[in-house]
């Protein structure tokens, strides 16, 4: 079985030390029990920060950390104080969590914090690499690591690479902002497979990725270099089995084995017979929302007074992040609310709000779960929020009520929950009672289909889905026919060239020789690209041509004074190295009065788009429009030009971000077997990189190379990755 290496900016333990001895004890959070079976199987190993950094380590103290860790199948990665400072509460906690979560007012993008975050995940990557060995697979998670899947293909491209985002990915409105932001989509896409808690995360993902980078995606699969990443939702799910023992053990427990806590809680139930505890538990975060919780919970009493001292809220606020100035002043904002709405709406016999500022034990948690009659979860923004999850599965009796923001990613999921907009405070205060409100027989209907949800598609679950996915990946290159060029055919080419008596190679321009621009004019050829070609052309026994879907006139532009062999117009025009231009075909183009016009009306409605016309054909040229709505007009447009082109010989072409309507008599593989008729070639050799090329490589001999450039489907029988290598192999041509 392959091993899995897990990284995580924190691995799932903590390493106290006290007075210079060293204790490990494992975490037990929702990641560290999901992923134990993934860490179990296998030998895995869980790389990522043990918690205390390289200041407060001394080497031999290091040493026996390392080793403690290790027991536990864990490596660290050694972070300086001065890491956490930038990589940690800089750039992971005041940019990436703030703008994912859509708190731009939050953000801060400081150079300093980029910096560091680049060398962190490198840090990262070079534990990783140091610990990888043949056949294993990585799963990286979270948004502290986003650079690191790209760190590890770069170095061990064949080893398989998933990644995990556990908070929200934002709108492309949102991410354009971040101004590093073309680095994280590529560091990001060294993975084979990108999960994320909802298909809303993924559709905004996907979306930057179209609009950003400007990469191919169709459905759920990016097409970049030669990879195809795969996209896709994996909601995480919690270890139902866990809270829902627990819930079932403490309900038998005598009243000597309850807890304070308990003890406390069961006070206030006992108060009175219509007495009801709702419960929030949360990280002191403000995409929480807990301020709005308190103020809704004040309008609820303000607007339904009769649940005045027969209802409390109890909000558990765990500390964190408090070196980040805007966690200090939520702090500051929830003590004064809580103190403002206890201090005007208190009695002497109640308190509406008790508010718990630390964290407590897994019991205490279970206490909470399993007294509130209401569970109010009101995220502003959440990935998923587990604590949701948690409550209804402590619900042994099926009682109890759910109220959730649908801004958390849990919303997806649990339809059978009371859902609020968290800035409605109407809706919440209604939504509260409601709640209280609710018929037992409505509560057990609801809460039995969340938990066997929840139970079904649990934690452990959730990790096997996405190992059963990464696995998957591993064969998606298969459905891609052609091999890829190495050094060992590179060889094989060139010397069946030089054996050759008459050689014919065919090159294709845009996209294959030359990279693609905005506006098609400006891609002419560089003086390198000439330079190179002047060589290849040189060579003896070898005819050069350049085969394009090119006008005439442009060509001629750029390589008259040229002898090379061209053939322009999909293979209208050919010319000979020596010679003048001559028609291969006698074309009408009377038919385009009549399509321009619509092509107009495209134009004039897809910002981004123009007209290229060429003496017998019409390009409409999209690469600079929305691509979103770029692929909605070509859907629209195909349909338009197939009822009208039907009896005109014409055809539609879709080439690269450009649908071209020419003759159908026309193509560059009817131009490449004129070419082959005329002489006894026993050296073809092909390469292109769209649609249009396909009709040369079906149309060459079978012993032909046929290369196509770029990882897409293809009749060719090789592919390269880019023009760049293209080039590489050309030259290999010149100095062979
Ligand atoms: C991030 C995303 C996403 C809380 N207080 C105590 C305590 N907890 C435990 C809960 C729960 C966990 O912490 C909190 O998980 P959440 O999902 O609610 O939120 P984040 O910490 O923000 O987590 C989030 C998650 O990653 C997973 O992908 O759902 O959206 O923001 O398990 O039970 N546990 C103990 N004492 C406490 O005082 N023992």
């Amino acid at each position: 079985m392959s091993r899995t290496i897990i990284v995580s900016n924190r691995l799932p333990l903590q390493v106290k030390l006290n007075n210079n001895e060293l204790e490990v004890v494992p975490s037990v959070g929702g990641l560290a029990t999901g992923m134990k079976s993934v860490h179990k199987e296998g030998d895995g190993i869980w790389i990522g920060w043990s918690g205390l950094t390289e200041e407060e380590l001394d080497a031999s103290l290091a040493k026996k950390v390392d080793k403690a860790i290790a027991k536990e199948n864990c490596a660290s990665v050694n972070l300086t104080e001065n890491d956490i400072q930038n990589f940690y509460y800089g750039l992971s906690n005041r940019a990436l969590w703030p703008l994912f979560h859509y708190f731009i007012e939050y953000t801060e993008f400081e150079r300093e914090f980029w910096e560091s975050y680049k060398e962190v995940n490198q840090k990262f990557a070079d534990v990783v690499i140091d610990h990888l060995e043949d056949g294993d697979q990585v799963w990286v998670h979270d948004y502290q690591l986003l650079l690191l899947p790209q760190m590890i293909k770069d170095k061990k491209p064949s080893t398989s690479v998933g990644f995990f985002l556990h908070i929200p990915f934002p709108s492309y409105e949102i991410f354009r902002i971040f101004p590093w932001r073309e680095e994280l989509l590529t560091g990001m896409l060294g993975a084979d497979l990108l999960g994320f808690h909802t298909y809303d995360y993924e559709r905004h993902f996907l979306s930057s990725i179209k609009r950003i980078l400007r990469l191919d995606v169709k459905f759920n699969e990016i097409t970049y270099h030669d990879r195809i990443v795969k996209v896709d939702s994996f909601p995480m799910g919690i270890d139902y089995k866990k809270f829902h023992n627990a819930a079932s053990n403490h309900t038998k427990q005598s009243s000597k084995e309850r807890s304070e806590l308990q003890k406390r809680l069961d006070d206030h139930i006992q108060a009175s017979e219509d007495t009801k505890l709702i419960l929030s538990i949360d990280r002191l975060d403000y995409t929480k929302g807990i301020p709005n919780r308190i103020r809704a919970f004040e309008h609820f009493l303000n607007k339904y007074p009769q649940f005045k001292e027969k209802v409390r809220l109890i909000m558990l606020a765990v500390p964190s992040r408090s070196n980040v100035p805007q966690y200090q002043l939520l702090k500051k904002e929830t003590d004064e609310l809580v103190g403002r709405v206890n201090g005007q709406l208190a009695t002497v016999s109640w308190t509406p709000i008790w508010y718990f500022y630390r964290s407590m034990p897994f019991d205490n948690l279970i206490d909470l779960y399993t007294s509130a009659d209401i569970a109010l979860i009101t995220p502003v923004r959440d990935g998923m929020n587990l604590v949701a999850k948690e409550y209804v599965a402590t619900r042994t009796d099926k009682s109890g009520v759910l109220i959730l923001s649908e801004m958390a990613g849990a919303s997806k999921e649990m339809n059978e929950a009371i859902m609020i907009n968290p800035n409605n405070f109407d809706q919440i205060a209604d939504a509260i009672k409601q709640a209280l409100e609710m018929p037992l027989e409505e509560q057990i209907a609801r809460n039995t289909i969340l938990q066997e949800r929840l139970e079904r598609y649990s934690v452990e679950k959730w990790a096997h889905e996405f190992m059963k996915s990464l696995e998957a990946t591993k064969n998606i290159g298969e459905v891609i026919v052609s091999t890829k060029l190495n050094d060992q055919l590179y060889n094989k080419i060139i010397g069946d060239h030089k054996n050759a008596e008459s050689s014919l190679i065919l090159l294709d321009y845009d996209g294959t020789l030359k990279g693609f621009h905005d506006n098609p004019k400006q891609a002419s050829p560089d003086t390198t690209l000439l330079e190179l070609l002047d060589k290849l052309n040189n060579k003896k026994n070898t005819d050069v041509v350049i085969i394009s879907g090119r006008d005439k006139e442009t060509f001629e532009k750029w390589f008259g004074n040229k002898n090379y062999n061209l053939i322009t117009d999909h293979g209208v025009w050919l010319k000979k190295s020596d010679k003048d231009w001559e028609a291969l075909e006698r074309l009408k183009n009377d038919w385009m009065e009549n399509i321009r016009p619509i092509l107009e009306t495209f134009v004039d409605r897809t910002p981004g788009t123009f007209i290229e016309e060429k003496k017998y054909s019409l390009a409409w040229h999209y690469r600079k429009a929305d691509p979103e709505l770029a692929q909605i007009r070509t859907i629209e447009l195909n349909t338009v030009l197939t009822s009208l082109i039907s009896n005109n010989d014409l055809s539609v072409l879709k080439g690269n971000k450009v649908i071209e309507i020419k003759s159908s008599s026309v193509n560059k593989g009817r131009a490449a077997s004129r070419l082959l008729s005329t002489k006894n070639y026993d050296f073809v050799f092909t390469i292109g990189d769209d649609w249009t090329d396909e009709y040369m490589f079906e149309e060459v001999p079978e012993d032909a190379y046929t290369v196509k450039v770029g990882f897409k489907k293809t009749k060719a029988r090789y592919y390269v990755k880019d023009t760049n290598e293209v080039r590489t192999l050309l030259q290999k041509f010149v100095d062979a």
